[in-house]
């Protein structure tokens, strides 16, 4: 039995008179004394009582356990351990209402504008009124999980969600109708350019071979209307209609190829045989294939040689070949970029005697000695099918669309005939071992020339097909540092534009190296001229289609401009110029090249086009004068 003080009750008699004065005074007293009066159990039970009390408001309250919270949170993320908030986070969801941590993410989300949209509407919807807290209500009810009041936050965030995405949905549709439009604009500005050019090849070169717009009138290297021809699947694919039937009707009409003229076999060949196949394919219309045939049989005597290597020279009236009146070489890089023309003109005729003779050519040049880690000499001996002046390398003139032909061939042919891809593999090696280095004072890498162990910082524009090459390499599964290689030489050859006074590359460029050197390129006082040629373009479309980087793009764009400025003849037409470096004078050259309608022009139409379906690379193989042509069916 416990004694009298310690009974379990509590007894409170807060009057012991009947008089009462409200002093403060009084009010002390009288609340200590009743204290005093109480036993140490009552004591004990008050106590216990506020203390309770005080824990409980305490844990009541969001702003001060929040701020606790988020004190042990911090201190445990710092040691990596979380068991105890993860566990009183579970406790307390359900009281306090508390954003699940995807809120926290979201905020994280996305650029400032964003996160600044998101808060002000969090804002913004705290203060909205009953109204509004009924809709969160009906959201949770369809929301899920029982209708549970924390549901109703997330409706309300994936609202936040919602609204945030139609934004941004909006932002992306007004950044796809600029680049749209865009895109269409700068395509038009090309589809000027080629009109402006038929307009003085029109006026004052037709049916010739090339226009010369300043004098006004034509030059003919093979009396065959080369521009013409050139020019006919890059007015199909730039959609002018009316320019391409006058042209169609001057083939139909005009063009004969029995005539005693002597042709190259290798311009001839990617020029002619290779655009009159291309836009056989494209139109479907076999006046381009017929006459395709008949130029494709009447250069066959060129292989009429004892070694098999064709000479480079045909007439293709009388049916004759011969070399070179000063040699009985022909080129390494013509000889072995013929092919894709020939081998598809067996496949569409049936006959395979095309084929055989220019698979003959790659059979022998794949065995011959005198390569150096897989890069060929320049010359190759018509008689006795051996390499000539050996010891020089180089991815420039005489040499470069061997390499481009070897990955292309192999492409043409259903990824099947190994060798060429083997040859290809080493070559890309040999380049890298050989001929690979960087100037001074930006680093840029360029491929030089190698001559008898002497290596020479000298650069042809020509290797800017290099980096075109190596992309589609490497969009065809080869290894990934041939892109890696390709955007870097892609670079250099949009620096042999850029450091131009005019914005527009020299023929030839050499790269310093010297410590002291301030300038990546000099060019050399013959070397300052510029054809219109393609090879950049090319590539900057290989990248763009690849990468879908804009940056090729607006490069492309750079350049086009310049053409236009410093090659634009107002009469129509336009115009190679002499000096790159001097924008005053650049002296123009009275001669418009027909690869600058048949490839530079096309090149720059399809790297302003986003539509990859656009002559699709998984579907064509551009020759090396940009005539696409089909990549051939698996079983064939
Ligand atoms: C074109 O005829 C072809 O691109 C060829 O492969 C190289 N020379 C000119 C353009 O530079």
């Amino acid at each position: 039995m416990l004694p009298p003080s310690r009974r379990d009750f509590v007894s409170l008699t807060l009057s012991e008179s009947g008089s009462y004065t409200n002093s403060k005074q009084w009010r002390r007293q009288s609340c200590w004394r009743k204290w005093k009066q109480l036993s140490r159990l009552q004591r004990s039970l008050i106590l216990f009582t506020l203390m309770l009390l005080l824990v409980c408001g305490i844990a009541t309250s969001p702003t001060l356990i929040g701020h606790w919270r988020d004190g042990v949170v911090a201190e445990n993320e710092n040691d990596g351990k979380q068991p105890f908030v993860v566990n009183l986070k579970n406790e307390y969801k359900s009281i306090l209402h508390e954003p699940p941590s995807e809120k926290k993410d979201y905020r994280r989300r996305g650029p400032p504008v964003f996160q600044n949209r998101f808060q002000t509407k969090t804002n913004v919807s705290s203060l909205l009124g009953v109204e509004n807290q009924e809709l969160d209500l009906k959201n949770a009810d369809k929301g899920s999980e029982g209708g549970k009041p924390i549901i109703s936050w997330r409706g309300a965030v994936i609202e936040e969600e919602q609204a945030s995405d139609t934004d941004t949905k909006d932002t992306e549709i007004q950044d796809d109708a600029a680049s749209l439009a865009l895109a269409e604009s700068r395509l038009e500005t090309v589809r000027e350019a080629l009109r402006h050019a038929w307009k003085g090849y029109k006026n004052f070169a037709w049916g010739h071979d090339e226009l010369k717009p300043i004098s006004k009138s034509y030059g003919e290297w093979f009396g065959l209307g080369l521009t013409l021809i050139d020019a006919l699947d890059t007015m199909w694919i730039l959609g002018l209609k009316e320019e391409f039937a006058e042209a169609r009707e001057w083939v139909a009409k005009e063009l004969s190829f029995d005539k005693n003229v002597d042709v190259n076999l290798f311009e001839s060949t990617i020029r002619i045989l290779g655009g009159l196949l291309s836009t056989y394919h494209l139109t479907g219309d076999s006046l381009f294939l017929e006459k395709a045939k008949d130029i494709g049989s009447r250069l066959m005597p060129a292989f009429t040689t004892a070694s098999k290597i064709p000479y480079s020279d045909v007439n293709i009236g009388k049916g004759t070949a011969h070399p070179p009146q000063w040699t009985s070489d022909s080129t390494v890089a013509e000889v072995t970029s013929i092919q894709l023309e020939f081998r598809e003109l067996s496949r569409l005729t049936g006959d395979p005697k095309y084929k055989l003779a220019v698979m003959e050519v790659m059979k022998q040049v794949h065995n011959l000695d005198g390569k150096q880690d897989g890069l060929v000499p320049m010359f190759i001996n018509t008689n006795n099918g051996l390499f000539t002046h050996q010891g020089t390398y180089t991815l420039g003139a005489r040499a470069d669309s061997y390499y481009e032909y070897l990955l292309k061939q192999w492409i043409q042919g259903g990824e099947t005939e190994n060798e060429l891809l083997d040859d290809y593999l080493l070559a890309v090696e040999g380049v890298k071992k050989n001929l690979l280095k960087k100037s001074t004072p930006s680093g840029l890498t360029f491929v030089g020339e190698l001559s008898h162990g002497h290596f020479s910082p000298k650069m042809d524009h020509l290797v800017c097909f290099l980096p075109g090459t190596l992309a589609l390499g490497a969009h065809y599964g080869l290894p990934a540092d041939h892109m890696e290689l390709a955007k870097q030489l892609i670079e250099t050859c949009y620096q042999m534009y850029a450091q131009m006074e005019t914005g527009l590359s020299p023929e030839i460029a050499h790269f310093n190296m010297h410590e002291s050197s301030t300038q990546d390129v000099d060019v050399k006082i013959a070397d300052r001229h510029n054809l219109q040629v393609p090879e950049t373009v090319e590539s900057l479309f290989y990248m763009y289609r690849f990468t879908k980087d804009k940056k090729y793009q607006q490069w492309g764009w750079e350049i086009l401009q310049n053409f236009n400025k410093y090659t634009r003849v107002p009469t129509g037409g336009y115009t190679s110029i002499n000096n790159v470096r001097d924008p005053a004078n650049p002296n123009p050259r009275d001669k418009m090249e027909s690869f600058f309608l048949g490839e530079t022009l096309k090149y720059f139409y399809l790297l302003f086009s986003n539509d990859s379906d656009l002559i699709s690379l998984d579907k064509y193989i551009f020759n090396t004068e940009a005539h696409p042509l089909p990549i051939w069916p698996q079983a064939e």
